[in-house]
């Protein structure tokens, strides 16, 4: 695609030179904090290739230098030095994005947070966590676990994103249904703008009615308008007991009905509500994951849902799921085919272990075309059906270069996972693809970005979600904040 537009935006780019690589390794504490093919001690390409690539293999920037600063501070020079010699830069965290926002374009500077990684203080009382933004989200679960707390996110990449990450892309994840969006548990920001000002909001309190509320304008952001460097979080006490269950279903038209019965039945108890179509799951088996149910059993199962309970008493939550069950296999014409409920810690995992799991699954499976959409729960397997045949109309399936079209996602907040899955990443494949996919959204007006974000992927696809008004708003806080347009440019915004 063509990005000149992202560029001109700048007036005079400069790539990071030797002089450039010189300065960072002054202000910069740690000679490690600097890895660059310009400079004097540099040793391997391989070290710079991970940060140049994203998770999925899809998007490729040609970044000779990163550097990893340990501080705010550090961040702040940093920044301050970038807007004065107008340099291009982009922040990454965990680098697990899937929507290639978080690697270069071309050779700007990666500014990676993995060194800001220090809890900075937890209230068990309150439950409120402050944090460096470059903590890394299972980590921080750990931290918290001990005092009886849990993060009020939790998704497949735990092991690797970061928090600042998950801020700047307001991620979604399995727990949005229980404990809302970042846009809610989020209390408090410490951003560093793009001149290098640092922007404390790091606020600790609940209720804070003073005026406009910046730090939401960060939380989603995707590094256009500053670097995320501390974040406070509010975080909910940990449930006493906790119980899942997979359930097969004949039919995707089920998947309604059982969720409206399981909304009924358990009420506040229910903490998930997640789906994949069988494709879907027949590529988690095939992909190691253990199967909760002999093949036979699951024969006709279009669909499957995956159904958390957290709650406060066991005996409690127990009599409610057996009760949801039970009325789920006597009706008479039964929803379900057949259930697993999890009857020990490690069965628990390994029910979830197969829902989180399909992203990895998907990756060894081929090469995936990703659209994360919100649209009418409804319209679920629709949508996948619509894309499929698409793809069998162009011939793609039969020639081999799109393998599954497959569908997954979070039921409760009505946000499909759709993956198409090709052989490799092909300009057919993709013209079939967009705008078509795009169209299909809006015709449910529905959003082409749920969680994920725009990223470069998605700024030519704005125009489905967002009108020309509102597009135009968002270039000007863009330029309020970046005038010079040195932040993660061709990101979010053409
Ligand atoms: P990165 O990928 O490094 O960066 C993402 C974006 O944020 C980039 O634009 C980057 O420039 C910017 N950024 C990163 N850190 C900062 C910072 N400190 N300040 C400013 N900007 C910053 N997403 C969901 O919403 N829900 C899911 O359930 C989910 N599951 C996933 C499962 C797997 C297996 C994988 C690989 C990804 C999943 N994702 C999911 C997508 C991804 O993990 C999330 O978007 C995550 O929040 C990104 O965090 P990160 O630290 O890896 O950020
Ligand atoms: C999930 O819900 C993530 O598992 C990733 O948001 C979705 O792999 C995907 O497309
Ligand atoms: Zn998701």
């Amino acid at each position: 695609r063509d990005f000149s537009r992202a560029w001109a935006h700048t007036s005079s780019v400069h790539s990071v030179n030797e002089q450039d690589v010189e300065h960072f390794t002054k202000i910069l504490s740690s000679p490690s904090s600097v890895i660059s093919t310009l400079s004097p001690s540099f040793s391997s390409s391989s070290d710079l290739e991970n940060f140049n690539a994203d998770w999925m293999g899809k998007y490729k920037g040609h970044a000779t230098t990163v550097l990893k600063p340990r501080t705010t501070e550090e961040v702040s020079k940093i920044l301050k030095y970038c807007w004065e010699r107008q340099i291009h830069v982009v922040p990454q965290g965990g680098n697990t994005g899937l929507v290639g926002g978080s690697v270069p374009i071309q050779d700007e500077l990666v500014i990676s947070l993995s060194n800001l990684s220090k809890v900075r203080s937890f209230d068990p009382v309150s439950g409120i966590l402050v944090a460096d933004a470059g903590c890394v989200l299972e980590s921080l679960s750990e931290h918290i676990a001990p005092h009886g707390f849990i993060m009020p996110l939790d998704l497949g990449a735990k092991g690797s994103c970061q928090i600042g990450g998950n801020v700047a892309t307001n991620a979604g994840g399995l727990r949005l249904l229980r404990y809302g969006s970042l846009h809610g548990t989020v209390l408090g920001l410490e951003v560093v703008l793009p001149d290098g000002t640092v922007l404390d909001q790091l606020s600790t309190m609940r209720k804070d009615n003073t005026g406009y509320d910046l730090k939401q304008l960060f939380i989603g952001s995707e590094g256009t308008i500053g670097i995320i460097t501390g974040v406070s979080i509010l975080t909910p006490p940990a449930p006493k007991s906790t119980n899942n269950v997979v359930l097969a279903l004949p039919s995707f038209s089920n998947v309604i009905p059982v969720f409206k019965a399981t909304r009924q039945h358990l009420s506040e108890v229910l903490s998930a509500f997640e789906y994949f179509d069988r494709t879907a799951y027949d590529l988690a088996l095939k992909h190691g994951h253990a199967a909760p149910f002999p093949a036979e059993e699951v024969e006709g199962a279009e669909c499957y849902v995956l159904l958390e309970t957290s709650g406060g008493k066991k005996e409690h939550d127990d009599e409610k799921i057996n009760t949801l069950l039970e009325t789920l296999l006597s009706d008479e014409d039964s929803l379900i085919l057949t259930g697993t409920l999890s009857q020990s810690p490690s069965q628990f995992a390994s029910l979830w272990a197969i829902r989180e799991g399909l992203t990895e699954a998907v990756s060894k499976e081929g090469k995936a075309y990703k659209y994360d959409i919100s649209v009418p729960v409804s319209s679920f397997a629709e949508v996948v059906g619509t894309v499929r045949a698409r793809c069998e109309e162009k011939g793609l399936i039969s020639r081999g270069l799109v393998k599954h079209v497959i569908g997954y996602g979070h039921v409760g907040d009505g946000n499909l996972h759709l993956n198409v899955i090709a052989s490799e990443y092909n300009d057919e494949v993709a013209q079939t693809l967009e705008p078509f996919v795009y169209e299909v959204v809006a015709s449910h007006r529905g959003s082409i970005s749920a969680e994920h974000g725009i990223g470069v992927m998605k700024t030519h696809a704005l125009k489905y979600s967002k009108d020309a008004i509102s597009r135009q708003w968002m270039r000007k806080i863009k330029d309020i904040f970046d005038s010079k347009g040195i932040m993660n440019p061709g990101k979010v915004l053409e």
